[in-house]
C-alpha cells in the first residue's frame, strides 16, 4: 500500500456489451427476469447481465468478446479452474459410453470412496443432482431419524430453494430483499426456528423453548450466502454441545464450503464433526452434483436400506460422477490447498489495504479459496449487521470492476471463490483493478 497521498485512478476502457444487450432483452421475453437463476440478473447491482460465450481456466469471455478475471467460478464448482483439461479429457471419454444410466455405476463407488476418506462426517453417502435436493433431503432425514418435526437454522444461512428453509434465507433472497417468499405455506415454515449466525446464547433458548421437539441444526460453518461470514471461535463446538445435550443432531451445509475451505471441508479445518453433511458444487466438478451422508446408523434410513424416501432419475449420472472424481484428484495433488491459501489470503490482503488508501471503509478476509468483504467498518459477525453494508456503493465498486476485466458476484450477499488457475498476475491485476474503482469511488 502506498502512502500519503493516493494516486489517481487510471481510466478503463469503456466496456462494450453489445451482444450481451441484445441475448438479454430477448431473454427477458423467454424467462422469469431473463435468467434461470435470480442472482444473476444483477438486480441488486444494476446494469445489465454479462451473458457468458466461454470460460478457461480463471477467465470468462463474454459473447462481446470481453475478458474477465472470474471470482465466481460458476458460484463454486470451478476450484481446478474453468474446463481443467483433464476433466475435459475425463469427460470426453465417459460420454462415448452414454450419458445417463439409470443404473447403478463403479463411478459412484469411487467418487462415494473418495468423499467418504476425505470428510470425517461422512460415512454413507447419497448422490443427488443439486445442494438444494441434498439440503432437502437431508432435513426430511433430520425428522425421520429423530423423530421430531422442528428444525433451527441461521439467519442469513441459505440451504437451497425448498420450501422450509426459505426463513430469513440468504443468497438470492437476500440479495433481493425478498421478506421470504409466497406460495410457501405457513405451516410448512412453522417448524422452522431461526436464530443469529454466531449467537450460541439464542440457540440455547430455543433448545429451552422447544424441549424434545427439535430435530437439529442446520448451518453453514462459513457463511457464504449472507457474504462472508466466518464462525466466532467456540461456536460450532458450542453447537455440537448443544445439539448433543439436546439428542438433536448437527448438520453441516457445506455445499460452499466442501473440498473448498480444505479438502474435508470445514469440518475438517474447524475440527468439529457434524452428525450429517450436505454437499454440492465442487463434487460435481462444473456438473449437476450435490450430496448428502454422515453417521452410517443415519444414513441407515435412507431407502432403500431404510424408510425415508428419496430418489432421482439422474443421480449418480456418469458424466456428473465423472467430472466430480477427477476434481477430488486434482485438489488432493499436493500443495493444492497451500496454494489456494497463499493467493487467496494476499487477494484478501490487497482489497483491504487498497480500501483503506482510498479511505473507503471495509471489512472482510479469506479462508483457503473463499473470501468475501462487506462495506462497511465492521467486524460483521452475523446477517443483522452484513445488512448494515452499503450495497448501493457494492454495485458501483461491481460495475467498476466489470470495466476492468474483473467478474465479481453480482451481490454483496455472496462469498467470491479462487482456484487453482488464478495466477499470481492475476490476482496482482486485480488488486490493482480494486485500487483504481476504490479511488474512483471515494
Ligand atoms: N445459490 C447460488 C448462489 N449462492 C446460485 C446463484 C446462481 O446460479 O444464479
Amino acid at each position: 500500500m502506498s502512502s500519503a497521498t493516493p494516486s489517481a485512478p487510471t481510466s478503463a476502457p469503456a466496456l462494450l456489451t453489445t451482444r450481451s444487450e441484445e441475448i438479454f432483452a430477448a431473454a427477458q421475453t423467454l424467462m422469469p427476469g431473463g435468467v434461470s437463476s435470480p442472482v444473476r440478473a444483477f438486480k441488486s447491482v444494476g446494469g445489465q447481465p454479462i451473458v457468458f460465450d466461454r470460460v478457461k481456466g480463471a477467465y470468462a469471455w463474454d459473447v462481446d468478446g470481453n475478458r474477465y478475471i472470474d471470482y465466481v467460478g460458476s458460484w463454486g464448482p470451478a476450484i481446478c479452474g474453468h474446463s481443467h483439461p483433464e476433466v475435459i479429457a475425463a469427460l470426453h471419454e465417459a460420454l462415448e459410453k452414454g450419458t445417463s444410466f439409470g443404473a447403478p455405476c463403479v463411478l459412484e463407488n469411487e467418487l462415494a470412496e473418495l468423499v467418504i476418506a476425505a470428510v470425517p462426517s461422512v460415512e454413507m453417502v447419497r448422490f443427488v443432482n443439486s445442494g438444494t435436493e441434498a439440503c432437502m433431503a437431508v432435513l426430511r432425514l433430520m425428522r425421520a431419524f429423530t423423530g421430531r418435526e422442528k428444525v433451527i437454522k441461521f439467519e442469513g444461512c441459505y440451504h437451497g430453494h425448498a420450501d422450509m428453509f426459505l426463513v430469513k434465507a440468504g443468497s438470492g433472497v437476500a440479495t433481493l430483499g425478498l421478506p421470504d417468499s409466497p406460495g410457501v405455506p405457513r405451516a410448512v415454515t412453522a417448524s422452522t426456528l431461526t436464530a443469529p449466525y454466531n449467537c450460541l446464547e439464542s440457540v440455547k433458548e430455543l433448545f429451552a423453548n422447544n424441549p424434545g421437539e427439535i430435530a437439529g441444526v442446520i448451518l453453514e460453518p462459513v457463511v457464504g450466502n449472507a457474504g462472508f461470514i466466518t464462525p466466532e471461535p467456540g461456536f460450532l463446538e458450542g453447537l455440537r454441545e448443544l445439539t448433543k445435550e439436546n439428542g438433536a443432531l448437527l448438520v453441516f451445509d457445506e455445499v460452499m464450503t466442501g473440498f473448498r475451505i480444505a479438502y474435508g471441508g470445514a469440518q475438517a479445518r474447524f475440527g468439529v464433526t457434524p452428525d450429517l453433511t450436505t454437499m454440492g458444487k465442487v463434487i460435481g466438478g462444473g456438473l449437476p452434483v450435490g450430496a448428502y451422508g454422515g453417521r452410517a446408523d443415519i444414513m441407515a434410513m435412507v431407502a432403500p436400506a431404510g424408510p425415508m424416501y428419496q430418489a432421482g432419475t439422474l443421480s449418480g449420472n456418469p458424466l456428473a460422477m465423472t467430472a466430480g472424481i477427477k476434481t477430488l484428484q486434482l485438489l488432493k495433488q499436493p500443495g493444492s490447498y497451500e496454494r489456494l491459501e497463499t493467493i487467496t489470503r494476499r487477494l484478501s490482503d490487497g482489497i483491504r489495504a487498497a480500501a483503506a488508501e482510498a479511505g473507503v471503509p471495509l471489512c472482510g478476509g479469506s479462508i483457503s479459496a473463499m473470501f468475501g468483504f462487506f462495506l462497511c467498518e465492521g467486524p460483521v459477525h452475523n446477517f443483522e449487521q452484513a445488512k448494515a453494508a452499503d450495497t448501493a456503493r457494492f454495485g458501483r465498486l461491481h460495475r467498476g470492476m466489470l470495466e476492468h476485466g474483473v467478474y465479481l458476484a453480482p451481490s454483496a450477499f455472496e462469498a467470491g471463490f479462487t482456484s487453482l488457475a488464478h495466477s499470481d498476475a492475476d490476482i496482482d491485476a486485480t488488486i490493482a483493478a480494486f485500487r483504481d474503482v476504490f479511488l474512483s469511488l471515494a
